[in-house]
């Protein structure tokens, strides 16, 4: 038998390609460096700092798997997943904003757009020197998207949208809008336009006063007869299938970050422990404090080879997307249990900043809810074991 690691317990790092190590390192130094110095600061004040999608895209954190003739780096799902691991580490807010950028703007450009949408667009927002946002969600229509009102009206040279979108991740300081509708010249289905900032009609106010996710922008998108042209519409995708091929993407990047969370948390308590003494001894020393650490490795190592399974069938175009609603809602619940239980290790000073496990812990409320919440995750899994639906 050989030796046991206890921070990597199945040998992730024996199981990574060269190339992946090298994007993984890069993503944990620029993470390190350049986002955590200034993540508290952000998070207290609810601010936003543009310039972090520049940073990104300097360092080749946006669109990984977008090819490089469009600015991406062309990398795989395991790459994809490794740099939100490294990103979600220092705050969820953070891997928001470089996920929704790559899998829910890049990607259905990519994969759906014309060649003339994908020249305009990728290696702008791979640089970051344009900023994208992804509106499916509305007023009315959360967990049921199929239920959405916004509506694109057939013009002469183009459309007309009209609704409103809710909760929409990077809306207030975005350059492109990718926006969902149901067109009328397209029997009602459920088709995709690229819209861009200063057109008229379209504006995105801030949604203030989050207590989660406070270092990433959220905002609304307002459509009032926003007048497009054809060149506007994603031609490649009808229906529903088209922002779910997004969020598979999106959804399989946030099983790998909130390990990344959760890892943060474990470490935090388990160095807290070791340092901390009461009733003459270390907390790490304590039985209860060492099964709390024992049921942070586990389930993080568990999620970790689940989402590197998953990652590997991506990349051979053999994932389903039931496995990711298993890897997504089940790393959320876990991550979200390890984070709590973190604060609760911590005692008193669990609560503070400086210790990072309760803004963890907020930060993955959020998570726990948006791209599907784990309860629409299960009935996902429900469905796919009996053949019965039980959304309605
Ligand atoms: P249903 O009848 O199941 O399907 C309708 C059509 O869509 C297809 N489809 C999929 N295609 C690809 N991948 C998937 N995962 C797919 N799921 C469904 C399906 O094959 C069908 O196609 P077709 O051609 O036969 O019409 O649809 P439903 O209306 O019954 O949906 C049920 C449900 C609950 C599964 C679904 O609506 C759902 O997943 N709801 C959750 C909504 C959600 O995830 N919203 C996310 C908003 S974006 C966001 O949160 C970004 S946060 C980003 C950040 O800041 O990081
Ligand atoms: P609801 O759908 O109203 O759900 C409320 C509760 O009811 C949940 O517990 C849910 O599990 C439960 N429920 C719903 N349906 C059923 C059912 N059939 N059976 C049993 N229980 C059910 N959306 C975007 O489009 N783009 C974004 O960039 C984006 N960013 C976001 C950022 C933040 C900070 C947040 C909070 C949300 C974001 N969202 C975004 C929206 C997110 O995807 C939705 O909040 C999520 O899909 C849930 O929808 P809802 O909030 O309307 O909740």
């Amino acid at each position: 038998m050989s030796s046991f690691a206890w921070e990597d317990p199945f040998l992730l790092e024996d199981q990574l390609e060269e190339d992946e190590r090298m994007i993984r390192d890069s993503a944990h130094q620029f993470a390190q460096t350049t986002l955590a110095p200034k993540v508290d600061k952000m998070y207290l004040e609810e601010g936003i700092d543009p310039d972090i999608f520049r940073e990104m895209g300097e360092v080749g954190l946006l669109g990984v798997t977008v090819p490089e003739q469009y600015g991406g780096i062309g990398a795989g799902y395991v790459s994809y997943g490794l740099v939100a691991r490294e990103v979600e580490r220092v705050d969820s807010g953070y891997r928001s904003m470089m996920s929704v950028q790559s899998s829910l703007v890049m990607y259905p450009i990519y994969a759906y757009g014309s060649e003339e949408q994908r020249m305009k667009y990728l290696p702008k927002l791979a640089s970051g020197e344009w900023i994208g946002c992804f509106g499916l969600t509305e007023p009315d229509a959360g967990s049921d998207p199929a239920g959405m009102k916004t509506r694109a009206i057939k013009t002469e040279g183009g459309y007309r949208l009209i609704g409103s979108k809710m909760w929409i991740s990077n809306a207030p300081i975005a350059d492109v809008f990718v926006v969902w509708a149901k067109s009328e010249a397209h029997d009602g289905a459920i088709r995709g336009f690229v819209l861009e900032k200063g057109m008229k009609g379209l504006t995105a106010p801030k949604i203030g006063g989050k207590l989660s996710l406070r270092a990433s922008i959220t905002g609304e998108i307002v459509m009032d007869n926003v007048e497009v042209g054809e060149e506007a519409l994603l031609p490649h995708v009808s229906g529903l299938k088209g922002p779910f091929g997004c969020l598979n993407r999106a959804r399989y990047g946030i099983a790998w970050g909130v390990m990344g969370a959760a890892e943060d948390c474990w470490f935090g308590a388990r160095n807290y422990g070791m340092d901390r003494k009461q009733f003459g001894k270390p907390l790490a020393q304590m039985q209860l404090f060492q099964k709390k650490l024992a049921d942070m490795q586990t389930e993080i190592t568990l999620g970790l080879q689940a989402s590197l399974r998953v990652g590997r069938l991506f990349d051979k175009a053999m994932a389903a997307p039931e496995m990711v609603s298993m890897i997504k809602r089940n790393n959320c619940g876990k991550a979200l249990d390890i984070a709590r239980m973190a604060r609760d290790m911590h005692g008193g000073n669990g609560i503070q900043i400086e210790y990072k496990v309760m803004r963890h812990a907020a930060n993955l409320e959020t998570v726990n809810t948006y791209e599907g919440t784990h309860d629409v995750h299960a009935l996902i899994l429900g469905r796919a074991q009996t053949g019965l639906q039980a959304f309605f």
